[in-house]
């Protein structure tokens, strides 16, 4: 009989830790699980989601129990997903940002050594593709790939590059066992209705029931390489059953703008002139914008066989119908 897989996931109350939470105790995982605050109400609104988990309360921001939290959990495998994600958000908070997104990977991986597991523990690190910047110098035509030039232009992607470079180090110095995930935008029904691709489909389901009127966004032109969350935390874990550790690019291979975005949001609810609904704010945009991202997946499709199964019509329907569900048991 083979023994039971430990893993330990922080951020595991965010979108991709929903995701990667069913997909492992699909595969018969015993999961530990980061929470963070005192509220007992999100504690049992995760338990009602998924009472198989044992949730360990603390926080990346506090090294002590962090190192209490890997003795406890004695993971085989880490998916450290927890960050303040928000781009906008960490424009406005730039300090707590680097300290969490950057510093506390740095923190997750001393609590790994510490707790003596530096040999034996698998550990994900969620990088991002805001790393690159999508600025026209460093853009190759068919799309970034792990050997593309960073250019980070927002106080997450600086702080999301110092947790790369420094899981990059830890592989290097340490000889442990690091992958990073260089994962472009995913999405889907977990998604927090902050980020655009939710805020607009959640917006398109309220206008059908005649529960809103319209949806205020910022800029419209930017391009996203858009994938399912769904298919990208299968990606994470593929990364952690290689015989060596590496670094992967995750993306569709397809880039669409917001403006495309919302034609196929609305379109799922018969509406072709979408203009009348949208109205834009300058609170929406950002000092700096990466303009556009397209992800170049060779690698982990050759490698770790990494194929996704939605494509972009079929995320904004999945969406879109989940929301329409949603709002319509919502009074
Ligand atoms: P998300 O929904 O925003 O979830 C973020 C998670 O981090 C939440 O569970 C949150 O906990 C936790 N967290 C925030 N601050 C924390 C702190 N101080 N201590 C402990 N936990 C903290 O993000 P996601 O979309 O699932 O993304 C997962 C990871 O992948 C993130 O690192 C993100 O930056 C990265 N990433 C995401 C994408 C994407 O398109 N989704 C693409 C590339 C990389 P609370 O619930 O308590 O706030
Ligand atoms: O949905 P977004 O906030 O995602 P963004 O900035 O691309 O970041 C997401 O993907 C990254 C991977 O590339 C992750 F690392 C990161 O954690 C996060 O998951 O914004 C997408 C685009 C931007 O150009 C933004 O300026 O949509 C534009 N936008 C226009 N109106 C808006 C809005 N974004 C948000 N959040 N809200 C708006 O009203």
């Amino acid at each position: 009989m083979t023994e039971q897989k430990r893993a330990f996931i922080t951020g595991i109350t965010g979108q991709d830790g929903g995701h990667l939470t069913e997909l492992l105790h699909g595969k018969g995982y015993e999961i530990y699980g980061l929470l963070r605050g005192q509220r007992n109400t999100r504690r049992e609104a995760f338990t009602d989601e998924f009472p198989y988990v044992k949730l360990i309360e603390t926080d990346l921001m506090d090294q002590t129990s962090l190192i209490r939290a890997i003795e406890t959990s004695r993971p085989d495998e880490i998916y450290n997903l927890a960050a303040i994600s928000h781009v906008g958000y960490s424009f406005r908070n730039p300090q707590l940002t680097t300290d969490v997104t950057g510093k506390g990977v740095l923190g997750m991986l001393e609590a790994v050594r510490i707790a003596g597991m530096a040999d034996t523990a698998r550990f994900y690190q969620a990088s991002t593709s805001e790393m690159f910047g999508g600025l026209d110098y460093n853009r190759p035509g068919d799309g970034y790939n792990e050997d593309s030039p960073f250019h980070p232009r927002s106080p997450y992607g600086v702080a999301k590059l110092f947790a790369h470079w420094t899981a990059r180090n830890y592989r290097e110095s340490y000889g442990m066992y690091v992958s990073c995930g260089i994962l472009f935008n995913h999405e889907g029904e977990r998604r927090g209705l902050e980020f655009v691709t939710r805020k607009i489909t959640n917006a398109v389901a309220r206008i059908h029931l005649g529960k809103q009127e319209y949806v205020t966004l910022g800029d419209l032109w930017p391009k996203r390489d858009w994938g399912y969350a769904g298919d990208y935390v299968r990606g994470m874990w593929l990364m952690l059953q290689q015989d060596e550790p590496d670094d992967y690019v995750l993306a569709s291979g397809q880039t669409k703008s917001i403006e495309d975005f919302l034609a196929a949001a609305f379109a799922e609810i018969g509406i072709d002139d979408w203009n009348p609904y949208v109205r834009q704010d300058p609170e929406f945009m950002r000092p700096v914008e990466v303009d556009i991202l397209l992800g170049d997946p060779t690698k982990a499709r050759e490698k770790l066989g990494w194929v996704p199964e939605v494509d972009f019509p079929g995320l904004v329907k999945l969406m879109v119908q989940h929301d329409i569900a949603l709002e319509s048991s919502n009074a």
